[in-house]
């Protein structure tokens, strides 16, 4: 599609809306992107654009009449509003960001997904590349725009790009030559309804892909791994638990690649930086991932030893009084706070709740019986955590009615030689912007019981 004077409504102005409607502007379509915030939450918006023929609209949606010729949606506005639903009707295409990026350059995407690991994993192949010297651009779901890169990127680079189920719903072309998915636990049921949609969701990352394009999958999940049978793409599988005889696999704590007629050794667990069985399974994919692509296994091998993950998860922020302090904002399902309370030996004490995104806490009540000895709760989900850990037998829970309370309970709670973790198992949208925002204030309260 020519961009050039096409009216463009693009819905939803956060990181995505006002990436795509710069972007858009630049290639000389008429663009107006609306928000249900008012003006007043949108002052930087309204100043970006104050200057450009794009017209910014707060406090809803201009209605979509035959006169437009594209709606972009943001990842994180449902598709029943009403824009959406007018361009349907007069069958006006709806794009993600992702599609219409996808659209704009020419070179290999390697497009990761799945409900828990996909940064860090997005993050490790993209270091891999980089380490060895290849050009390579990281972005997406990972806090990046991928419409923010299509300038840099040439046909020599390889594009690493994080996907989410919001986003790969409304694809079209989208046609990653290697499609990854880790796994897949509910998450986000608020707005898929099921597992199952969120999972028909997910399964998008391979809707157009063909003879030549790879699908890599988690040998041990089997939801993931009955999408092997939905794809075009070439399946490889991986895994912690089966010896394959092709793909990747943990045997006696080392992980193997097996492409072609041999099976060759990578790396020991234990010289992995990054810890915690999770990281095995991301770091397999991640080889995988490479190796297909054709980088030196030493070089991914070195990687490995010295990729120090992603911020905001199981990111060591301090020790202090022998009391280390983790931040882990970004679990924000049950499933990812069950992987972080399970990465530690020592006894933790968990500062969880936020917005409950329709998950089930029964399982992580269970974990946490296991691995935490005193729970700090805040946020919308603290009395559905509450009484799930309740019915498990926990009693050693405190309630708090900020993060900055809950820091500080939390370091009075906790004894030399245990960990104090964020890790809250829900959103952080009741009461921060994002996660990072969530992660970062953590950070300065850690920093402020030093002083
Ligand atoms: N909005 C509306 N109408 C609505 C809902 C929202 O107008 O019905 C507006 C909000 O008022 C706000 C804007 O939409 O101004 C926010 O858009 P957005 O929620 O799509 O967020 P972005 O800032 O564009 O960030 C998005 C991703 N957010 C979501 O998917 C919710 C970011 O992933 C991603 O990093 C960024 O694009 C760049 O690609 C975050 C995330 O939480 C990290 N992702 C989920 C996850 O990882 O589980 C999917």
């Amino acid at each position: 599609m020519i961009i050039k004077n096409k009216k463009v409504l693009v819905v939803g102005a956060g990181k995505t809306g006002t990436a795509c409607a710069h972007f858009l502007n630049q290639m000389g379509a008429r663009v107006t992107l609306a928000d249900i915030k008012k003006d007043i939450e949108m002052k930087e918006v309204l100043e970006k654009f104050k200057d450009t023929p794009v017209v910014v609209k707060t406090g809803g949606y201009p209605d979509v009449d035959g006169s437009t010729d594209l709606v972009i949606v943001s990842p994180g506005v449902p598709l029943d509003v009403l824009p959406i639903k007018q361009a349907h009707e007069k069958g006006i295409p709806v794009w993600s960001e992702l599609e219409l990026a996808f659209r704009m350059f020419n070179a290999p995407v390697i497009a990761v997904t799945g409900t828990n690991g996909k940064t860090t994993t997005t993050a490790l192949i993209g270091a891999m590349f980089e380490d060895a010297g290849k050009p390579v651009v990281i972005a997406g779901n990972i806090g990046i725009p991928l419409i923010e890169k299509v300038s840099e990127i040439t046909s020599h680079h390889v594009v690493v790009v994080e996907v989410s189920s919001f986003q790969l719903e409304c694809i079209e072309t989208f046609k990653p030559k290697m499609g990854i998915v880790l796994n897949l636990t509910p998450d986000h049921l608020d707005r898929h309804g099921t597992l199952e949609n969120y999972a028909r969701a997910k399964e998008r990352i391979f809707l157009n892909q063909s003879q030549g394009d790879f699908s890599i999958l988690n040998y041990d999940d089997p939801r993931v791994k009955k999408m092997s049978q939905s794809t075009k793409g070439e399946v490889i599988f991986f895994s912690i638990k089966h010896t394959l005889e092709q793909g990747a696999y943990l045997f006696e704590n080392k992980i193997y690649l097996a492409l072609g007629d041999r099976a060759v050794p990578v790396i020991d667990r234990k010289d992995i930086f990054i810890k915690g069985e999770h990281n095995v399974q991301n770091a397999l994919a991640a080889v995988l991932a490479g190796a297909v692509m054709g980088l030196e296994i030493e070089s991914m091998s070195s990687t490995l030893k010295t990729f120090k993950g992603v911020p905001h998860r199981l990111e060591f922020v301090d020790e202090i009084d022998g009391v280390k302090y983790i931040n882990d904002s970004k679990g924000t399902n049950p499933d990812a706070s069950i992987k972080a309370l399970l990465a530690f030996d020592e006894p933790i004490v968990l500062i969880a709740g936020g917005r409950n995104k329709g998950s089930d806490f029964s399982q992580f009540a269970e974990i946490v019986k296991e691995k935490a000895r005193a729970v700090v709760l805040l946020g919308e989900a603290a009395d559905e955590i509450y009484s799930a850990l309740k019915e498990k037998g926990f009693y050693e829970i405190y309630k708090e009615n900020t993060l900055e309370e809950a820091v500080y309970r939390a370091g009075k709670i906790a004894r030399p030689g245990e960990v104090v973790l964020l890790s809250p198992a829900c959103a952080s949208w009741d009461m921060f912007k994002s996660y990072e925002e969530r992660g970062d204030l953590f950070k300065s309260l850690v920093a402020s019981l030093r002083r």
